[in-house]
């Protein structure tokens, strides 16, 4: 297979090696963040740290943290550790609040990344001879460009789509033979409805989706791989890491592995900081041990998740990480109960098919009391059915709601196709209570 960057020895390395890797790497990114990034060398000051008491990874807790905040207080270009005249490229998220943040990648970067994304796609069985349409947004956010030059690395065809525009989407993935696609989950979900509307699902050549960017279930991805006809990838990653290409899940769809020869993966308690035990669950945090550009040593993702280190069925060594069950910040407290919307995505999609994988969470507070209202839409095969009244399903759903959450909430039915579609990241949670 002509791939410029594809090594599966590294995947399937021995985890000692690895660990003595990681560690030699994990030295020298230190020493170099020390002398380059004013930010760091305060904090390790401030902890009476030096670069030579780091001797391995056994030492990587005793290193600060950092935090999305930092990127903003030293917005734009404050915590590179090269010159400018060396970074070849920036992105930027806006993410959901706040001002956005820039990163940026030296030429090193940019081949490391290639290698990610090359990673994910052979785990996807993606090789030379298949089509990739990229239907992730392309600019600033790193979805688009990263999956583009990653499928360019590996030697398939890249389809630069974007995102948006469902007809052409749909049009170009039967005209050009597409064999992947690349997109938000949401977005594939769209894409499936709308195929399976028009009838076109047997003239698609689509064998796998490679989707992420946003916390889904497995049961979304059921309902992704029926209506598309495909198996569904997932794929992990983040702007201040690297964009797409920090983990990926091959053919076992257990977990994603996470490229630990580029990235050093911790779960941390979110409240006290300390590191968890592992397969505990908890916030995940990286330190970028290879990259140049933009390195970043102990960065809080704010994701929830747990690390899996049973060598898995397909031969890779690397540590899987669990689908994030949400962000530590996206956590919804309401009348003092912690509520993730992925819980309520979990209730809604175990309904039998009565409802459809598209709802909106709408969180008010009246008379200082917090109120919950879960709106989704009926499927077309409820309604046709005509076996269950809306009134009972909509109590079914407030009963099993009910019981995971500990919580009750309203429940509304409503129309199929109602509920506002995404071409990018889905907007789950309308929280009016920030607005008073
Ligand atoms: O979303 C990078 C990316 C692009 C990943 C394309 C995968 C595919 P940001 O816009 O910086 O970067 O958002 C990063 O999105 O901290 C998670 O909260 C969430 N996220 C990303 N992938 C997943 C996933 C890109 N597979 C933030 N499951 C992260 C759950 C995900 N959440």
């Amino acid at each position: 297979m002509p791939v410029k960057y594809y090594d599966e020895s590294i995947e399937c390395m021995d985890r000692t090696e690895l660990e003595k890797l990681q560690s030699e790497k994990l030295c020298t990114q230190v020493k170099r963040m020390y002398e380059r990034v004013e930010l760091f060398r305060k904090r390790m000051d401030k902890k009476g740290l030096k670069p030579s008491d780091i001797h391995g990874i056994e030492d990587l807790h005793k290193l600060p943290f950092s935090y999305k905040q930092d990127l903003r207080d030293y917005y734009p270009y404050g915590l590179f550790a090269e010159p400018m005249k060396n970074i070849r490229k920036v992105h930027a998220s806006s993410g959901t609040t706040g001002k956005q943040i820039v990163v940026g990648y030296t030429e090193n970067d940019i081949r490391t990344w290639e290698r990610c994304v090359c990673r994910q796609l052979v785990a996807a069985d993606v090789d030379e001879n298949d089509f990739v349409q990229v239907s992730y947004g392309y600019g600033l956010f790193t979805g688009g460009l990263g999956l583009h030059d990653g499928a360019i690395a590996l030697g398939a065809t890249a389809i630069p789509t974007s995102s948006g525009n469902t007809e052409r989407q749909i049009r170009t993935m039967i005209d050009f033979g597409s064999t992947v696609l690349c997109c938000t989950p949401s977005y594939a979900l769209y894409l499936g409805e709308a195929v399976e509307q028009k009838g076109l699902k047997s003239q698609l050549s689509l064998k796998a989706g490679i989707f992420g960017a946003e916390p889904w279930t497995n049961t979304m991805r059921k309902a992704i791989e029926d209506k598309l006809g495909i198996k569904a990838y997932d794929i992990y990653g983040l702007s201040e890491i690297m964009g797409p290409g920090v983990s990926y899940e091959c053919g076992e769809q257990a977990g994603m592995h996470v490229n630990e020869d580029f990235f050093i993966p911790e779960i941390i308690d979110p409240d006290t900081g300390e590191v968890l035990p592992k397969g505990a669950s908890g916030e995940l945090v990286f330190t970028t041990i290879t990259k140049e550009g933009f390195p970043l040593i102990r960065y809080r993702t704010r994701d929830i998740c747990s690390l899996n280190y049973e060598k898995c069925k397909c031969g890779r060594t690397f540590v899987r990480m669990n689908k994030p069950t949400g962000r530590s910040d996206d956590m919804l407290i309401i009348r003092g109960v912690n509520v993730f919307p992925s819980q309520i995505e979990e209730v809604l999609l175990n309904m039998g098919g009565s409802v459809t994988p598209n709802y909106l969470i709408v969180v008010d507070r009246v008379n200082n009391t917090d109120t919950l209202e879960v709106r989704v839409e009926m499927s077309d095969d409820f309604l046709s059915d005509n076996v269950r009244s809306i009134e009972a399903l909509e109590a079914t759903i407030k009963a099993n709601l009910q019981s995971v959450l500990g919580l009750s909430a309203k429940v509304r039915l409503v129309e199929p196709r109602t509920i506002e579609r995404s071409e990018g990241k889905a907007k789950r949670v309308q929280d009016n209570r920030k607005l008073i």
